[in-house]
């Protein structure tokens, strides 16, 4: 089932997940509306915070080559954490939660990460690039965070007068 991505400043977005404890089929239905949620609004990561449930759930589903998302580069990923980052990264960023806007984030280039599958196998690997900055970035979700405040001072100013502006014209 399609369901509803808050958008910022909902409230929402701001509580933290807590981990999941059973990997049963109300995970699985969790996951498969988040995966039906994330496509039907084009985008290639979404956090289960962004439909309502703090739970500690991420999808990530990056485009190849061909401009295709594979079945097989989908992650769902059950209370993931980093535990070791490295080097600097700047990329320019967009969310579901904040249409329409799009800056440049810093975060550690490569990363070593510990999350669950579905069925509760424990997955330990290294990502790099643009699956390192999208695991962040949903990471972040779980914590309560968004991108738009790891902006710099000028950008989120800029952010600011961006947002108020299109709310005025009633987007
Ligand atoms: C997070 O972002 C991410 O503004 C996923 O109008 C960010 O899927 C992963 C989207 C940076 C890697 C790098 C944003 C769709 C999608 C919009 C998204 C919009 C429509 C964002
Ligand atoms: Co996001």
């Amino acid at each position: 089932m399609k369901r509803e991505i808050l958008v910022y400043p909902d409230k929402r977005l701001r509580q933290k997940s807590r981990d999941v404890i059973a990997f049963d089929g109300q995970l699985h239905t969790l996951l498969d509306d988040m995966k039906e949620t994330m496509y039907a609004s084009e985008g290639i990561g979404l956090a289960a915070i962004q439909i309502g449930v703090a739970e500690n759930v991420l999808i990530i589903h990056l485009i190849n080559e061909e401009n295709e998302q594979n079945e097989h580069d989908l992650y769902e990923m059950i209370n993931p954490s980093i535990i070791k980052g490295l080097g600097k990264i700047i990329y320019q960023e967009g969310c579901l939660s904040v249409p329409g806007y799009y800056d440049e984030v810093e975060r550690f280039e490569q990363i070593e990460v510990v999350y669950y599958d579905r069925f509760g196998n424990k997955i330990q690997r290294e990502f790099d690039g643009l699956m390192s900055v999208a695991f962040q970035h949903e990471l972040d979700h779980l914590k309560g965070h968004l991108f738009i405040e790891k902006l710099t001072y000028l950008k989120r100013k800029k952010f600011e007068k961006e947002w108020k502006k299109k709310r005025k014209a009633g987007e």
